[in-house]
Formats: C-alpha cells, sequence, structure tokens
C-alpha cells in the first residue's frame, strides 16, 4: 500500500517518465506481445485529442481578444512567424550537414532497384496558403482544420474586443470554457504515464533490429541533428533573448517532450505543451494561446531537419549528386513544406515528397524511409513543440509576458 501512495505522491512529470522507461524496458521484453498495449495507448490519445479543439478554439478567442488591438496581435503575429521561419531554415541547414557528414545513404547494401511506392501528392503550397481561410467556421471546427480554426479564433477575439461591452458575455463565456478545457487536460493528463508506457512499449515491441539497423545512420542523424538545433538554436535564442535559464526550460517542458516522443503528434501534444508553458515557464495565457496553437500547425523544425537528412540519403543511395544549389532549394522546399504539415503521426513522410520532387530525386525514395519514419517521427515530433515553447520564450520575453516567479520556483508541473 505504501509503495502505491509513493506511487500517487509523485509529481507527474516523474511519473511519465518513469512510465517512459517501463515502456521501453516492456516492449524489450514482450516484444512483438507488447502490441497488444497499443489500444489502452490509442484510447489516451483519443481523449487528448477530444479535448485538443475546444482548448484551442476558446483559448485563442480568448487571446486574441485579451492582445486587444489588431496592431499588437501583428506585432506578435509577427515576431512568431519570424521566429519560426528562421529556425526552421537553420533546422533544415542542420539536416544537410548531418547528410553531408556522416553520408547515410553510402554504401548501403539495399536493392533499390524493388523499391516502388505510389507517393501520396502533398497538397500544393499555394492550396495551403490560401485554404487558412475558413468558408465555414462550423464546418473547420467539426473537420478540426486547425489553420482554419486559429484564424476564425483570431478574428472573432478581436472583433469582440471592438464591439465594446456588448462582446463582454461573449468573452466571459469563452474565458470560462478556455478555464474549463485547461482542467480538463489536466484530468486527462493524470492517465498521461499509462498512456505513455502503453504506446512506447507498442512502438519498441514492433520494431526488430533487423528493421533498424540497415537504416541505423540515417536514425542517427536525424537524432544528432536534432540535438544540435535544440542546444544551439532554441538553446542560444533562450540565452540571448530570455531571463529563462537553458535548464529551466528544457526541464519545464521535459512533459510535452516526452508526450509528443510517444504520441508522435504535436497537435495532440498541445495541451501537454500549453500547460507546460503555462506553469511551468510563466508563459501568459495571451501568449500560450496564440503561439502554441500556430506552432503545432505550420511550425514543424524536426520535420524539415529530418528531410534535409533524408534528400541527401536517397541521392546518396541512388549514386546521385545533390549540388549546392540543389540543397539550398531543399532548404526553401522543406521549409515552406513544413508549413503544409499536419501534426498528426508520419505527417512528415508524406511531405518529404514535396521535398525529393523539387530537386528532381526519386520519389521511392521515401519507402526506403517508411521502415523506419515512426522511429524519425519520435525526434521529430519532440522537436517541434521544442520549437514552439521555445517560441513562446522569446516572443513571450519580447511582450514581458514571463512570469520569471513561475519559471525560477523549480517546481515542475506536467
Ligand atoms: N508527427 C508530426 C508532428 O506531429 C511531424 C512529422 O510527421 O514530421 O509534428
Amino acid at each position: 500500500m505504501k509503495l502505491i501512495k509513493r506511487w500517487f505522491d509523485l509529481e507527474l512529470h516523474t511519473k511519465i517518465l518513469i512510465g517512459l522507461i517501463l515502456g521501453i524496458i516492456l516492449g524489450f521484453i514482450l516484444g512483438p506481445t507488447a502490441k497488444a498495449l497499443k489500444p489502452f495507448g490509442s484510447l489516451f490519445i483519443r481523449l487528448i485529442r477530444m479535448v485538443i479543439i475546444p482548448l484551442v478554439f476558446s483559448s485563442l478567442v480568448v487571446g486574441a481578444a485579451s492582445i486587444g488591438d489588431p496592431k499588437s496581435l501583428g506585432r506578435i503575429g509577427g515576431k512568431t512567424i519570424a521566429f519560426y521561419l528562421v529556425t526552421t531554415a537553420f533546422a533544415v541547414i542542420i539536416g544537410l550537414l548531418m547528410g553531408n557528414i556522416l553520408q547515410p545513404g553510402v554504401n548501403l547494401n539495399m536493392d533499390v532497384g524493388q523499391v516502388t511506392m505510389q507517393a501520396k501528392e502533398p497538397p500544393a503550397l499555394s492550396e495551403t496558403l490560401l485554404n487558412i481561410v475558413p468558408k465555414n467556421p462550423i464546418m473547420a471546427l467539426q473537420q478540426g482544420n486547425m489553420l482554419q480554426i486559429i484564424v476564425f479564433s483570431l478574428v472573432l477575439g478581436v472583433t469582440l474586443t471592438l464591439i465594446g461591452d456588448k462582446g463582454k458575455p461573449v468573452l466571459e463565456f469563452f474565458d470560462s470554457l478556455a478555464e474549463t478545457m485547461y482542467k480538463m487536460t489536466a484530468m486527462v493528463m493524470e492517465l498521461a504515464p499509462y498512456g505513455v508506457l502503453a504506446l512506447i512499449a507498442s512502438v519498441v515491441g514492433s520494431f526488430g533490429l533487423s528493421v533498424l539497423l540497415p537504416l541505423i545512420k540515417v536514425i542517427i542523424a536525424v537524432y544528432i541533428g536534432c540535438l544540435i538545433h535544440w542546444l544551439i538554436t532554441y538553446g542560444g535564442a533562450i540565452k540571448f533573448f530570455s531571463q529563462l535559464k537553458i535548464t529551466e526550460f528544457f526541464k519545464g517542458i521535459s512533459s510535452a517532450q516526452i508526450f509528443a516522443f510517444s504520441t508522435c503528434s504535436s497537435s495532440g501534444t498541445l495541451p501537454v505543451t500549453t500547460k507546460c508553458c503555462r506553469e511551468n515557464l510563466g508563459a501568459s495565457d495571451k501568449i500560450t494561446s496564440f503561439v502554441l496553437p500556430l506552432g503545432a500547425t505550420v511550425n514543424m523544425d524536426g520535420t524539415a531537419l529530418y528531410q534535409g537528412v533524408c534528400a541527401l540519403f536517397v541521392a546518396q543511395v541512388y549514386g546521385l549528386d545533390l549540388s549546392i544549389a540543389q540543397q539550398l532549394v531543399v532548404v526553401l522546399t522543406a521549409t515552406l513544406a513544413s508549413i503544409g504539415t499536419a501534426g498528426v503521426p508520419s505527417a512528415g513522410l508524406i511531405m518529404l515528397t514535396l521535398t525529393l520532387k523539387s530537386v528532381g530525386l526519386p520519389l521511392e525514395g521515401v519507402a526506403l524511409i517508411a521502415g523506419i519514419d515512426r522511429i524519425l517521427d519520435m525526434a521529430r515530433t519532440v522537436t517541434n513543440i521544442t520549437g514552439d515553447s521555445a517560441a513562446t520564450v522569446i516572443v513571450g520575453s519580447s511582450e514581458d509576458e514571463i512570469d520569471l516567479e513561475v519559471a525560477n520556483n523549480k517546481v515542475v508541473n506536467t
């Protein structure tokens, strides 16, 4: 009984970490049998996805209203988009550097001749950008079209402030709904240690070394590249453009990172990222409700880095050379393609076809990656939400919307 009491007394982020470690061990012990745990992980993800739309919609309306005039919304929006584009470009460059240094596709004795795959057509970028304005906001909510929900919420929030007192009752409704959704997220998060354990055990159990070994250099290139991006790009930004310590930042978002690693879904992790940034990093609702939903939808640094590595990997496997000019095309395409990548598992694999196509590489190369994509997706999704959190801190610091008292109080919630 004492052990059970001690378990429930642990901080939730500690329990999530224990869940992750136990899940990895269980996956290795049970092997493919561990797949039987997947339904428990899927149930947990469904519970989290249940809160996303009402949480994002209500918090964004309140956030946009609290930003108030369109001018400051434009200022915050401009800073956020600029941070996202610059860090994503850095990520692709790091990915290309890793691909050039490690040469993961050289001397790979894979019979690429048999590789065939009907690459799914990714949405054209212009269509993605045009399509962010909803023709029917209710339909956007029903379909969970995040970009359209973001646009409608921002316009609704600002408009509510423009009509003065008449908008107050509606704003109070959204404020109360946002608080309710934060509470519901916290309740669902109590199940996180068990959900993470089930998810990780089923993934580890389904991947034998026979699948991983031939492509181990791709995995190493992506994981090390992501680590470099975290420490240099995000660590540097946090150090020079915020009053937070780098260790406080990474400790504060550790639960969201574990969650992203387990679920491979930035959108699915959004409620956890929001909770971590609010409660551990001291970011205001005004900033988190705008920067994070936008980031979970358009900011995918991990995905962009992965595209840089994989573009070079495919070129090397087929014995093709990518000139510097072509590699610059990869930087541009992967940066823009990441805007259209959805925050759901394996979305980056579809966008990889866009990047390969942009430099004339064979789309069959995507099939070479598909077998280990889940392992790569784990690293890129963690990087995606880490970039969103870094943007929250940097933009929040520039707007004086970070409560350092909270960030320095050392108590890490989930
Ligand atoms: N899994 C996606 C995400 O949720 C990233 C990707 O597939 O590249 O961010």
